[in-house]
């Protein structure tokens, strides 16, 4: 409320005590008329204004605050009184709350808040004036907030308007704390699989000798002889969800698969790596039509995972099957399958994968022939 909107009542009771020799208008501190003006009443009744050059000015510690930060604000130099806020603007509402002043100083209530203005408690002259103003908490209602006090050096002179801005700056985020990561989840590895141990051969021990179909064999002229050296793979087909392929050399993938071919320079192999899946099968088979005692013979190389469930290559004749064991190494074995059936029957090689990508398993040098094993 400014001098001139007071009621005229109101400005006589000021200029009566403004008045009184050797007193002051307001010796124990500026009046809540002042909340928002901060221009002292009684002085500028007289006819005294605002002189700028007494020098006051304003000194606050730190200079840059946050939301709830404590600020130290200083007036040097001798003053007899003051009024001092900090405004969002320099016209707004006094924000944050001062602490408790010093001797010579104390609150004064203004927009409804005890703690929003300090001024004088007595006329005396004072060396300086020192405060503690707590921003308010939250955020910063604006980004530079304005220390506005009124000076007065005596009664007949003041200064008006010294201001100090601070700079109000959100809170950083809080960085938070280095998060104490759980260990990578381990990966379980199956179990190591003792070697599979091979079904007993199709026929007992002693081979075609005992063989009893003799008379029914049919073996194709064919043979089914391949040794992958060529694209038509011998007759054999590929029936299975995954297709054994032509390779030669080392397969892709690292620690798997054979070095090279059995027999010249390529060899069938099915990969186990992408997009092949674990039970993926790639099924390499004959027509039904060996019937009778033959033999079938080829190269198996097997160096693949142990890990559970593992690849496995397998032959099948009917129902019954022939598993090649996993070997360590690329090292190719080679095995032969007597074979004594009265009905006529297909041979299937199959290759599955299993939980690992290390699963390269390989044939080569494929053959059927008539009578009992060599
Ligand atoms: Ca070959």
């Amino acid at each position: 409320m400014r001098m001139e909107s007071m009621p005229i009542w109101a400005c006589l009771i000021v200029a009566f005590a403004a008045f009184l020799p050797g007193s002051y208008a307001f010796p124990f501190g500026a009046p809540t008329q002042v909340c928002g003006s901060l221009t002292p009443l009684g002085h500028t009744f007289r006819g005294h204004t605002s002189d700028p050059n007494l020098g006051y000015t304003l000194q606050a510690n730190p200079t840059t605050i946050s939301p709830g930060d404590n600020v130290s604000i200083q007036v040097p130099g001798t003053l007899r009184g003051l009024v001092m806020q900090v405004r969002p603007s320099l016209d707004g509402n006094a924000i944050g709350n001062w602490q408790t002043p010093n001797a010579g100083f104390k609150f004064l209530e203004c927009f409804d808040n005890g703690q929003s203005t300090v001024t004088h408690s007595n006329s005396n002259d004072k060396d300086g004036a020192s405060f503690t103003w707590t921003a308010p908490g939250g955020s910063c209602q604006s980004a530079t907030y304005f220390v506005r006090a009124t000076v007065l050096q005596s009664f007949a002179s003041f200064q008006e308007d010294v201001v100090l801005q601070l700079r109000c700056v959100e809170p950083s985020p809080q960085t938070p704390p280095p998060q104490t990561l759980p260990p990578p989840p381990q990966t379980i590895l199956p179990p190591i699989l003792p070697p599979t141990p091979e079904v007993l051969p199709f026929v007992p021990p002693g081979g075609g000798n005992l063989c009893r179909f003799s008379s029914l064999t049919s073996v194709p002229a064919s043979g089914y002889r391949t040794s992958f050296e060529t694209e038509d793979f011998g007759g054999w087909i590929n029936t299975g969800v995954r297709q054994w392929q032509r390779n030669r050399g080392q397969t892709q993938s690292y620690s798997t698969g054979p070095n090279g071919a059995f027999d010249g320079d390529f060899y069938a192999y099915f990969d186990a790596s992408s997009p092949a899946q674990p039970g993926d099968r790639a099924v390499l088979e004959t027509s039904p039509n060996l019937r009778g005692c033959f033999c079938f013979q080829f190269s198996a190389s097997m160096f693949v995972s142990r890990r559970n469930p593992p690849h496995r290559l397998f032959v099948e004749l009917g129902n019954e099957v022939l598993n090649i064991p996993i070997r360590d190494d690329a090292n190719w074995v080679q095995r032969s399958l007597q074979i004594d059936s009265d009905e006529f029957t297909a041979i299937r090689i199959v290759g599955e994968r299993g939980v690992d990508w290390m699963g390269d398993v390989a044939i080569d040098q494929l053959r059927v022939t008539p009578g009992s094993c060599p």
